[in-house]
Order: structure tokens, then sequence, then C-alpha cells
């Protein structure tokens, strides 16, 4: 299998580091946000997204690949042309794909935390420096990645900006499958509010745990139902690593893609920052 790593078992979190030594860094992500600890950064001023809402889109209507990579479901977005730009960062970033991380239970899922409290379920959206040209140049630099981070929170009723993507979801059930999406507007799935957020330094929450990203969580949770998010919990997972509780990665049942979040991790002195008063 291609992946070195897994979120359970002998080559979980805690032995990411054997082979992917920057997960053992003092810059790793995620982090446990701790608000009455934050300083306000008058810099950090709303967020602009160039065509999140493909208004702009060159040809006809915008079409997303939507991918079980094995290990979460992404969201390809490439030619959309997506920018951010604002949110205090230096200079423009191109948004290359955005992915889900997810729970087994409803109290469980998100990668960060706002003081210790997980949500079930969180988005990220991955933008590179448009300096650095591509995005693996990008991957590895101090300022080459700035992820969006937006929690979900459950609601009794099914998000309707979802419903496109639960579709697609459902045709990608098995680690490498991938289905394209015509109706999932990006922008629908972020805050109205793109003015306040939390900021640190940090890195990728996955292997190579390049410490590279700067991160940015919007205090403003979306909806999910829980119909929806039952379909990203019935994803099955890479075959041949497993997620179950015994260790045992040569298993021939797949298992279903839960609990793919890494744990919590140290601040070692980092300070977050916040974009209100
Ligand atoms: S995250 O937002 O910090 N969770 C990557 C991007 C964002 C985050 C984590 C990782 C990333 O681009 N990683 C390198 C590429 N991956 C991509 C993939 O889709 O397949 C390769 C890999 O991990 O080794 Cu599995
Ligand atoms: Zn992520």
């Amino acid at each position: 299998s291609k992946h070195h790593w897994a979120y359970k078992g002998p080559e979980g979190p805690d032995s990411w580091h054997v082979h992917y030594k920057y997960c053992a860094g003092e810059r790793q992500s995620p982090i446990d946000i701790l608000p009455l600890t934050c300083e306000y950064d008058p810099g950090l001023e709303p967020f602009i997204l160039d065509n999140f809402d493909y208004t702009s889109a060159r040809t006809g209507p915008c079409v997303l690949n939507v991918t079980n990579n094995g290990h979460a479901a992404s969201v390809r977005v490439s030619g959309e042309d997506l920018r951010v730009r604002g949110g205090g960062l230096q200079g423009v970033y191109k948004t290359a794909e955005f992915h889900f991380h997810w729970g087994s239970t409803d109290d469980l899922g998100s990668e960060h935390a706002l003081d210790g409290i997980k949500f079930p379920l969180e988005m990220h959206v991955v933008n590179y420096a448009e300096k650095y040209g591509t995005i693996k140049q990008a991957m590895n630099k101090p300022d080459g990645l700035a992820v969006l981070g937006v929690f979900f929170q459950l609601s009794e009723v099914d998000n309707p900006n979802f419903v496109a993507l639960d579709e697609a979801l459902k045709h990608v059930h098995k680690a490498g499958e991938h289905n394209l999406v015509e109706q999932l507007v990006l922008r629908t799935l972020l805050p109205d509010d793109l003015s306040r957020y939390w900021r640190y330094n940090g890195s990728l929450t996955t292997p190579y745990c390049f410490e590279s990203v700067i991160w940015t969580v919007f205090t403003e949770p979306q909806k999910i139902s829980h119909t929806q998010l039952e379909t990203l919990r019935s994803l099955l997972h890479e075959e041949g690593h497993d997620m179950n509780d015994r260790g045992d990665h040569h298993t021939n049942t797949p298992s279903r893609l839960v609990d793919n979040w890494r744990p919590l991790q140290p601040l070692h002195g980092r300070k977050v920052t916040r974009s209100f008063p």
C-alpha cells in the first residue's frame, strides 16, 4: 500500500514520525484553540474568496472531482481558478482541493478543538501560495499553504448546500473511486461572515506533516444532518490498512472510513491570534 501511516494500530499517529520526521516537529497541527488566551490582531482583515461561487468560470458549469482517497473524502477543484486573498495573508493563494475529517460518533471528528470541545465534522480548504507555482513546490515552504478550517455541527434538517456532495459520495464508496459533481458550490459550505477566525502557524495534519500551513479556523460553524454525516461514515477506507482496534493491518475486509482525525498537538509556545476584538 502506498501510505506508511494510518489513524489506528501500529502505523497510527504516535508512530508517524518513524517514517515522516516532520511529524515530531514543534509547529504541528491540529491544536486545541483556547479563545480566552488568543490576542486580537487588527491586521487579520476579512477574506476575499475569488470565484468560490464560480461566477467567473471560463466555460459552462463547474465540474468538481470527488475522491475517496482511502483516508478522507477529497474534492479537487483544478482548472476553476479559485483564489484566496486578504485574511492577513501575504499575496494570493490558489485553491487546490477541499476535504473532510469526521468521527465514528457525534462527539468527535474535527481535528481542531475549541476549549477541548470537538465537532462531528471539519472541512479543510487547501490553498497554496501562487508565488511557488505548484502545490508540490509550496508544500514544504513555511508560508506555502493557507488552509481554511470550517467546523460543522449537527442539525435536524439536511444542509441543502451539502446535498450534491452527499449524492456524489454515494458513488465513491470504495478507496480510489472518484465521481464528478456539478451542483456543488464551495462558497455555500463556508461561513457567510469571513471576518471572524483564529490564526496560527502549523502543519499538514497528515504525513509528511510539513510545517508549511498558515492555519485559519473560522468561528462560525456550518450545519450537517445526521443522514449526511452517515454518508461520510459509510465510506470504506484503504485496503491493507485498517482502522479497527486490533492493530491488524493485513485484514481483507475493508472497514468503514471513520475517525480520520489526528490527535491534538502541543503548542510549543506558539501564539494563536483572533481577527475580531
Ligand atoms: S490538511 O489540511 O492539513 N489535513 C495535504 C493537504 C492538506 C492537509 C494534509 C495533507 C496534502 O496535500 N498532502 C500531500 C498529498 N497527499 C494527498 C492525497 O490526497 O492522498 C498525499 C499523501 O497523503 O501522502 Cu494521501
Ligand atoms: Zn485536513
